[in-house]
């Protein structure tokens, strides 16, 4: 049986207090509780301090390009379905440069769960706004402050009929823990958002700003009422919602769309030079 030993300990370069070690914390017991062995999971990250937690983790890991995660971990679903494939990424890497592979990927629905840590900064390249940068937010880039709106993912993402949305917090790291199997187990792309402090480049989203207002969706919430996961993913401010906010199965996975992928993953077919030679020779 798994156990979290089996996803490894290792020292880490992120800062003490930065939120990324309760979400290293958070995914393996996650893992733990999907019953997952290593071997079963793939992670694909960008560039970024989020994008190292991978890094940490004994498991398939793909490190890929800044924003250039989704597509990466799109093609690895395609071709083993029966892998879990896990991208794991920051906000500027999934919402900035790779904005729109994450629109993308929304569309096509593809088994892939997108965990994003969003510190509502550039951590890595040392403190540049973010695309959910607080507007006024003010950085040695941007000294009259952040003029852009913040981008609401998991409105974009509920408006776009994804079919597993959620938010969590470093601060809750058995909140997190919980949602990730669900994650998992949804056919189709899910997006868990997981606010985080960087507390050497944002002293305005601290944890404690965070753990003021984050507060769990009631019991009786429905995740299957679309209206009212609009209304919900919307709200952003003194109080943030966290959990499941919405959860739809009516869209098929783009991994079970293709005919040619009902005979079997492409893993375990035969590559039949012969015929890809002809079809090279079109080309000479
Ligand atoms: C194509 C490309 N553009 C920009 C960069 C520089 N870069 C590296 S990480 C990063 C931002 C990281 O921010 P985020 O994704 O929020 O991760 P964090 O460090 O905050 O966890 C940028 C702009 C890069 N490496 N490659
Ligand atoms: S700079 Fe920020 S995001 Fe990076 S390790 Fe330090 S606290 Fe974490
Ligand atoms: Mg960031």
């Amino acid at each position: 049986m798994v156990s979290i030993e089996d996803y490894g300990t290792y020292e880490t370069a992120w800062c003490p207090g930065c939120g990324n070690h309760s979400i290293l914390e958070a995914v393996k017991r996650g893992l733990v509780a999907a019953r997952l062995e290593p071997h079963q999971v793939l992670f694909v990250s960008g560039i970024g301090q989020a994008a190292k937690a991978p890094h940490y983790l004994n498991a398939n890991v793909f490190n890929g390009l800044h924003g250039r995660a989704l597509p990466v971990a799109t093609g690895a679903k395609l071709a083993n379905p029966e892998l879990t494939v896990i991208v794991e990424s920051g906000d500027g890497c999934n919402y900035g440069e790779g904005g729109n592979h994450l629109l993308a990927a929304i569309r096509r629905n593809i088994g892939v769960t997108l965990i994003v840590h969003n510190n509502q900064v550039y951590g890595l390249t040392k403190g540049q706004a973010s695309p959910t940068s607080q507007e006024g937010f003010v950085t040695k880039a941007q000294p009259e402050g952040v003029a852009s709106a913040p981008f609401n993912a998991a409105a974009v993402a509920v408006t776009m009929g994804a079919g597993f949305v959620a938010r969590s917090f470093s601060g809750m790291i058995d909140h997190l823990a919980g949602i990730l199997p669900a994650a998992i187990a949804h056919p189709g792309f899910a997006l868990i958002e997981v606010l985080q402090p960087c507390v050497s480049f944002n002293k305005v989203n601290t944890f404690a700003w965070y753990k003021q207002r984050c507060y769990q969706l009631p019991e009786g919430y429905d995740p299957g009422d679309r209206d009212a996961a609009m209304r919900v993913a919307q709200e952003w401010g003194e109080r943030i919602p966290v959990g499941i906010i919405y959860r739809s199965g009516a869209r098929l996975p783009l991994e079970q769309r293709f005919a040619a992928l009902h005979q079997g993953s492409l893993l375990e077919r035969e590559v039949d030079l012969s015929t890809l030679k002809k079809v090279m020779q079109r080309f000479v």
